[in-house]
């Protein structure tokens, strides 16, 4: 029996999902994803501020195919905190088809960054959502800045929407490519055109190293599923005002869901009504994360 348990109201990963009606086009990368443990091989972090169900890269692996997506980014989840061994595992049992995000302290060493790039990670991730991690200050992510500069990653950041005004700054002073998670956690009751995400909007604007992940709508939507109508207006915009600064994924295995686990057939049969044309989809699934995660620099 597994020596961790996983929280009593966490919903395990859709067992079976629909086959999706959209076809990816080739090399189409699921650009947000985890890995959890197996905990027993890769100890959940004693910081965590969640058990998870086991989640582990065989499975990952499995859908990726079943899907129709030829490669991963696999994002450090904070269960793991900055114990990278369970990502950096799938991305070596991948032969290439895997990049990943980590997350480090900032008092981690460049050999250890070295060996982070080698694996296939090309970029940290910065949390600032307060029941997942306790953020901190700038200068503690500054020095985190200043050593992954030279090896050419990028940071990816996970806030709320609230939190915007207050970091705005900072993000934007950020000197590499930066990805925002989930479009910044819009609230969804809002007009994709009202004054919150507007702000949203002219950030991405403001600042042309900003990219953006058009990801959970399972996640974000009040409207719900199978369609999650009230995302769609919100990700067509960004896809259709930056396409060349879009990701998508599936965000498997959907940590910390309570209320529905989403099949994941029906979240890729979401990609034609947030990226209408071949064009967007070709961009948003495969030449954007190619550049972003696989070209050498
Ligand atoms: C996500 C979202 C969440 C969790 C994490 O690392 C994590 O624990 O990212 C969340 O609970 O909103 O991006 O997968």
């Amino acid at each position: 029996m597994s020596s961790f348990v996983k929280d009593a109201d966490w919903l395990d990963f859709h067992p079976a999902p629909t086959q999706p009606r959209f076809t990816p086009p080739p090399g189409a990368v699921d650009a947000h994803c985890h890995v959890f443990g197996p905990g027993d091989e890769f100890p959940y972090a004693p910081e965590r501020k969640y058990t998870p169900c086991d989640a582990g890269k065989d499975k990952l692996f499995e859908l990726r195919d079943f899907l129709g997506f030829t490669r991963n980014v696999v994002v450090q989840a904070t269960c793991h905190g900055a114990d990278n061994r369970a990502m950096v595992d799938a991305l070596l049992a991948s032969n290439g088809a895997a990049r990943g995000v980590a997350t480090v302290k900032s008092t981690v060493t460049i050999q250890e960054l070295e060996e982070l790039h080698a694996a296939g990670v090309r970029g940290v991730r910065f949390n600032y959502v307060k029941r997942l991690v306790d953020p901190k200050p700038d200068d503690y992510y500054l020095e985190i800045i200043e050593k992954i500069r030279p090896l050419g990653w990028h940071v990816v950041i996970y806030f709320e929407a609230a939190d915007l005004a207050e970091k705005r700054d900072f993000f934007a002073s950020i000197p590499v490519p930066v990805v925002v998670d989930h479009m910044g956690r819009p609230d969804l009751t809002q007009d994709a055109d009202g004054p919150e995400f507007a702000e949203f909007v002219r950030f991405m604007r403001e600042n042309d190293n900003m990219w953006c992940k058009v990801t959970c709508p399972e996640r974000l939507s009040i409207s719900g599923p199978p369609t999650y109508d009230d995302f769609v207006p919100f990700a067509q915009k960004i896809v259709t005002e930056f396409p060349d600064r879009v990701l998508w994924g599936t965000d498997w295995p959907h940590p910390n869901l309570k209320n529905h686990m989403p099949d994941d057939g029906w979240l890729v049969d979401m990609i034609p009504r947030i990226a209408p044309t071949p064009e967007l989809q070709q961009a948003l699934l495969v030449d954007n994360p190619l550049r972003l995660y696989w070209e050498e620099s």
